[in-house]
């Protein structure tokens, strides 16, 4: 049997203040189009269905029509569970009924969950959760970190192994040793939400959602995998290839499609001179750029010479005014400690430098409950 695994299409997601729901429904005609061609039996979406948990009625649109055309149309089952972004409550929304139509679908964490047999697979579907779900669930073990949670949670799982099958995890949580991409916004904060790898062992492939960079890791005899996002949301992501994972579950073998992007994204890094004068002769005037001015402090009447060649321009960069603060990438966010950031914070946004106090205060109850919701 052949699945494919992808994870955080996040219908209605916007770059820089453009809408990517086009980009999302080329994707979505890609998906069909591989499912076919591919001789694909089952589709995983592990999470991050919708960016907001209440979406905006075209990202409603697009999802319902790509649910029919896979499900009707090519006659496969779904099986797709929350993300962070997701409201269980709403994706949710008559999973029962849908069952029969071949969408399967987890909302929120719950006992007693099933596994869904489909040829020589069966699918143990798990939304994303926080540390206190796990605990309200199973008030009688230790659970302090949605790590514990996931822990326990996957032992009561594994019970439920079917033997003779290739037993598959589909998930959507923050796997420690996961690097986070630009566009993954609820990830940097602290470690706190992060799930230990050996939570998983005992599963023959964990489908992941949650990170945006597609990566694998292994654990014993189990594959740990994100498929990564259909398309690349951040900047940072410019030029790195987005892919479906196709897993075969006969020889637990894996493959990468490639998919073709509507619009690539594209960081143009230069001096003033040379980048106006190099546009006109751009093959592929309407991708979406960034461009970053090596010479220059951007103004407004630059971006408009720049953008008469590229209608796409959606960030306009250069060198920084004398005395303005300067941004910090994904790593650097990622090795402050909380109080830093909150410091930074302050001082940056605020124009104030916070007292012993405030930062106290922030320490006992915003860190605490951020470390209990895991990020
Ligand atoms: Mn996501």
């Amino acid at each position: 049997m052949r699945v494919l695994h992808t994870s955080d299409w996040h219908f209605g997601i916007q770059l820089h203040g453009i809408s990517l729901l086009e980009e999302q429904k080329a994707a979505a005609c890609f998906l069909e189009q591989t499912i076919q061609e591919k001789h694909i039996d089952a589709v995983i979406l592990a999470g991050d269905i919708f960016d907001h948990a209440v979406p905006i009625p075209e990202a409603v649109s697009l999802y319902s029509d790509m649910m029919e055309r896979l499900c009707k149309g090519c006659h496969i089952p779904i099986l797709l569970c929350a993300g962070n972004h997701d409201s269980a409550a709403r994706l949710s929304v008559c999973a029962p009924l849908l069952r029969d139509a071949g969408l399967y679908i987890a909302g929120s964490l719950s006992s007693g969950v099933e596994p869904i047999v489909i040829g020589n697979a069966a699918f143990f579907l798990l939304p994303y959760f926080n540390a206190e779900e796990a605990r309200y669930l199973y008030p009688d073990r230790e659970i302090r970190t949605v790590s514990d949670g996931m822990t326990v949670v996957c032992q009561e799982l594994l019970k439920q192994c079917v033997p003779g099958k290739r037993n598959i995890l589909i998930s959507h949580c923050f796997a420690a040793g996961g690097k986070p991409e630009e566009s993954d916004r609820a990830a940097v904060l602290g470690t706190a939400g992060r799930v230990a790898l050996t939570a998983f062992e005992g599963f023959d492939y964990v489908a992941l959602g949650h990170l945006h960079q597609a990566q694998q890791f292994t654990m014993g005899n189990t594959i740990i995998r994100y498929s990564g996002t259909p398309y690349p949301y951040s900047f940072a992501e410019a030029g790195k290839e987005k892919t479906f994972t196709i897993l075969d579950t006969d020889t637990m073998e894996l493959d990468t499609i490639p998919i073709p992007l509507l619009h690539p994204l594209r960081v143009l890094r230069g001096k003033r001179e040379f980048l106006l004068e190099m546009a006109p002769f751009d093959p592929n005037k309407e991708d979406f750029i960034k461009i970053e001015l090596t010479d220059t402090i951007p103004s407004m009447a630059l971006m408009a010479d720049f953008r008469a060649v590229y209608p796409n321009l959606l960030v306009f960069d250069g060198l920084q005014p004398e005395g303005s603060g300067s941004g910090l990438t994904v790593e650097e966010l990622d090795a402050l400690r909380p109080l830093d950031l909150v410091t930074r914070f302050c001082e940056e946004i605020g124009g104030f430098t916070p007292e012993e106090d405030l930062l106290h205060l922030f320490q006992e109850e915003a860190l605490h409950k951020a470390e209990e919701q895991g990020g």
